[in-house]
């Protein structure tokens, strides 16, 4: 896999990376799609360092828009990317390039040493909390269903799926939503699991769910975007969604300078505008802290 070093050169390059990803790798500032990634586990003072000295971070993301987007060209944005990429600019990081993956594997990612931050809304929750370093949270959030014109089951709450055992509920493998109906105990023969949020919406249309429970913005971006769904209204019983930047355990160094700077952006009109300008409201994450955060069960 060849890559460009040089920041704000974006040029395209497919490569197949062992056999089992087709990569489309774009230079900085753009997503790839995971191959065989850096090499193992660098030191915690590294990490800080080589994005110093390379000039870049990279970033797992899952192209879940407004959370995270790819544009056609290869760039990397969404309000996760473009908070994380405007604090690093404040570090002397000028730039990250982007790593599309699923959920799921965003931690093991980062473990593997195959990105050094996840910036996707990878939402808040004790087990997550035990296996990252969270910065102190950028966005929180709200969840909905994504549901068949009308609502026809009128499932507007978690406690309607646990009363209704023949509801079918479609949530992303490894997702922070398939851990809210684990922790309500809805049995796994109510949850059917997809792998991203098309196949979500598409789980509606084929009429093998009865509902796709999805970011209330994630939702309301598809159904723009021509997925036959509708949005309910947030929902009361779900717990509140808030994420960060998430880092390896060990890169304290990393952590601490980046919430620094992160505490210094949020005092700054651009933090407000940028996540306006995706549809959250910045004032959600007003004295939400981490730690608060992390008491969400899962
Ligand atoms: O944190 C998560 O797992 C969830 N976050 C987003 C932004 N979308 C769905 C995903 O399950």
């Amino acid at each position: 896999m060849t890559r460009n070093r040089h920041p704000r050169t974006k040029r395209i390059v497919t490569a197949v990376l062992g056999g089992l990803f087709a990569a489309t790798l774009i230079t900085s500032c753009t997503a790839t799609t995971p191959g065989g990634g850096g090499g193992g586990g660098e030191s915690a003072q590294d990490t800080l360092k080589k994005a110093v000295d390379n000039g870049y971070l990279r970033v797992a993301i899952a192209n879940e828009p407004p959370y995270t987007q790819v544009n056609s060209d290869g760039t990397v944005t969404g309000a996760e990317p473009d908070v994380l990429r405007a604090v690093l600019k404040t570090m002397g990081i000028d730039d990250i390039e982007g790593v599309t993956t699923p959920y799921e594997s965003m931690i093991p990612g980062l473990d593997a040493n195959r990105w050094d931050v996840v910036a996707a809304g990878l939402f808040m929750k004790e087990s997550r909390c035990a296996a990252v370093a969270y910065s102190e949270p950028v966005i929180v959030s709200t969840e909905s269903f994504g549901v068949p014109t009308g609502n026809p089951n009128n499932i507007t709450t978690i406690q309607d799926v646990i009363d209704n055992p023949d509801l079918k509920i479609a949530v992303l493998t490894g997702g922070f939503e398939e851990g809210i109906l684990k922790t309500a105990k809805v049995p796994s023969t109510q949850q059917v699991l997809v792998k991203d949020a098309r196949s979500g919406v598409e789980a509606i249309g084929a009429k093998r769910a009865d509902a796709f429970l999805l970011p209330t913005l994630s939702l309301k971006d598809l159904a723009e975007a021509g997925g036959a769904v509708e949005v309910t209204e947030p929902i009361e019983d779900a717990p509140r969604t808030g994420s960060g930047a998430a880092f390896r355990k060990g890169d304290t160094k990393l952590l601490k300078a980046y919430n620094e700077a992160l505490a210094d952006f949020k005092e700054t009109p651009e933090f407000g505008e940028i996540l306006e300008k995706w549809g959250f409201d910045p004032t959600a994450v007003e004295g939400v802290t981490a730690a608060e955060l992390c008491k969400n069960a899962g």
